[in-house]
């Protein structure tokens, strides 16, 4: 990598996991923080997750972005400094990147180390004139965002893949506010956000033919086993993963199958038959939930794009 290329560490320290991990299986329900999922192994799981046909999100989403990346790049304009929150492999925003007139630069922010290299190497091979800033960090806490020395225009945060799903909506509010600090002025929002629709679509989306979504669910307890040196045996519990229509979200579950202990660093944690660790939800929003949400945030929702058949829903923002 380039010397100009300097990556903001703000890892997340190590005893953070080992103390939400504690927190929450201490917890009754036991849960676990859904960010967890994304190590090395977890982020490369998700990635698969992202190409299976079962999960229409990112092909639904990538297609609206491709239907409309003329309009997205000009609402965004020249000397645009893109912002991303879980920028994963920045494969969405290769999109904006090929059509943003003379970009001010891109910061992609990511959990996982591994993740943000990979793919901030693929950047800079294929815009070798883009100035890449970035940050690898948990964006759930407050940390500083690098300033580029050249002009920009305005700050753009991307925040696609409906990734906002995975607060509950008074978190979700909580950062959008912090995010529409970033964006005031003359800078917006473009936002994935993914909509209520047929419980059946939903279901198959999370309980994949394949597997997959299962092994990335079950991998969190590897993490565990591997980081902590927890005992946990993957046999011993089920993915299990439901649609709540009263509450409006996807609910990720890990349900052990027999009573068990379990030990992380000496401690002993009980699991009676069929008791489940949470981890996960994933909000669905109709257009006027989310634009409320947004509202109370100090955001206006300025133009919606959608597929077709309104499964899903590409916002753009402003203050
Ligand atoms: C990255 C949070 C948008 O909720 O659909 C995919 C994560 N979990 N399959 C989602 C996920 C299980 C995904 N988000």
């Amino acid at each position: 990598m380039d010397n100009f290329l300097q990556l903001y560490e703000c890892e997340p320290a190590q005893n953070t996991f080992r103390k939400d991990v504690m927190q929450g299986l201490g917890q009754q329900p036991k849960s676990l923080p859904s960010k967890y999922f994304y190590d090395e192994t977890g982020s490369a799981l998700f990635e698969q997750i992202c190409s299976l046909d079962d999960y229409y999100v990112t092909r639904t989403e990538l297609q609206i972005m491709q239907d409309n990346i003329g309009e997205m790049t000009a609402l965004l304009g020249p000397r645009c400094l893109l912002i991303e929150y879980g920028s994963g492999s920045s494969t969405k925003t290769r999109m904006l990147l090929d059509h943003l007139p003379q970009p001010a630069g891109y910061v992609p922010i990511d959990i996982s180390r591994e993740q943000l290299y990979a793919s901030v190497l693929t950047l800079h091979e294929r815009y070798p004139q883009l100035e890449l800033f970035p940050v690898c960090t948990d964006y759930t806490n407050d940390f500083e965002l690098p300033e580029p020395r050249g002009e920009v225009a305005r700050k753009v945060v991307y925040y696609p893949g409906s990734t906002i799903g995975n607060f509950d909506p008074g978190e979700a509010q909580a950062f959008l506010h912090r995010i529409a600090g970033i964006c005031r002025g003359d800078g917006g929002l473009l936002i994935g956000v993914d909509l209520k629709k047929d419980f059946a679509l939903l279901h198959r989306a999370y309980n994949d033919r394949d597997g997959v979504t299962a092994q990335f669910n079950l991998h969190l307890l590897e993490r565990i086993n591997q980081e902590l040196g927890a005992d946990f045996q993957r046999e011993h519990f089920n993915h299990y993963a439901f649609y709540n229509p009263e509450a409006g979200r996807i609910e990720m579950h890990l349900v052990s199958l027999q009573e068990q202990a379990v030990r992380i660093e000496q401690m002993p944690i009980h699991f009676k038959r069929a008791e489940s660790i949470w981890t996960e939800n994933s909000y669905k929003y109709s257009l006027d939930e989310f634009a409320r949400l947004a509202a109370g945030a100090g955001f206006t929702v300025r133009r919606i794009w959608l597929d077709k058949e309104a499964l899903f829903s590409v916002q753009y923002l402003s203050v």
